[in-house]
């Protein structure tokens, strides 16, 4: 049974092989981040920057869940429902141009989180009308580098129209910076997702210290 809990949206971390500053290694950072507190980990392996083949993505997926599992974080995959399915992943996360959605909730919707991503109005619209979504991953708050084809920026403005409209609890995502937390969390989003923040600090314990105490939401 899937157990989904808005809280796990506060400190969710993405990273991939392509996300891996010189120097570190995918499992040393996630090892890292789990330590100091993430609430939440997706494997994100793609574009030309992934050092991975498609034979070691499935043994280092299997790495990082158990490496979730010992801080009892929740794992997700990007894209890949069978990736997903073949490590018992806790959740999978979809994009809008990704398997249809409505084929995923039929097909691991009872066992596992579904996260969405929904960039601007239209697309959340649409998406309240779907049954069996857990959360929506909102438009890029900020330029990013760490995803080629982003959709355009939707800013602290954007972000509040989303969550307005929304059914369900929204984590922000895109270029967000530890200054950015504050103004996500007056929003009323769940939460914040991030690749660099994380994967490249110099001292990720006071990054994900700075995500977990922005003032979101108390869930109760
Ligand atoms: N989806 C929208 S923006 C983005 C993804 C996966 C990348 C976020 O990375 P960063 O480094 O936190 O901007
Ligand atoms: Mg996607």
């Amino acid at each position: 049974m899937k157990d989904f809990n808005t809280d796990f949206l506060h400190a969710y971390f993405i990273c991939g092989s392509q996300d891996v500053p010189e120097g570190k290694t995918l499992p040393g950072i996630v090892a890292e981040a789990l330590a100091a507190g993430i609430t939440a980990f997706q494997f994100r392996d793609k574009g030309s920057n992934s050092t991975l083949s498609e034979a070691e993505r499935l043994p280092m997926a299997q790495k990082l869940h158990q490496l979730c599992q010992t801080y009892h974080v929740p794992f997700f995959i990007d894209d890949d429902v069978q990736l997903a399915q073949q490590v018992h992943a806790e959740g999978v996360h979809v994009g809008q141009s990704d398997e249809e959605i409505r084929q995923v909730i039929k097909e691991v919707g009872s066992q596992m989180i579904i996260g969405y991503s929904c960039s601007n109005l239209t697309q959340v619209e649409q998406a309240n009308k779907i049954s069996g979504i857990d959360y929506y991953g909102s438009g890029p708050i900020y330029a990013t580098q760490s995803k080629s084809d982003a959709d355009p920026e939707i800013g602290i403005v954007g972000l509040s129209q989303l969550v307005k409209n929304t059914a369900r609890p929204i984590v922000a995502i895109g270029g967000i910076t530890a200054s950015d937390l504050e103004a996500i969390a007056k929003t009323k989003a769940a939460g914040a997702a991030v690749i660099s923040l994380i994967a490249q600090s110099n001292d990720i314990k006071q990054t994900v210290s700075q995500m977990l105490t922005a003032p979101w939401m108390k869930n109760d």
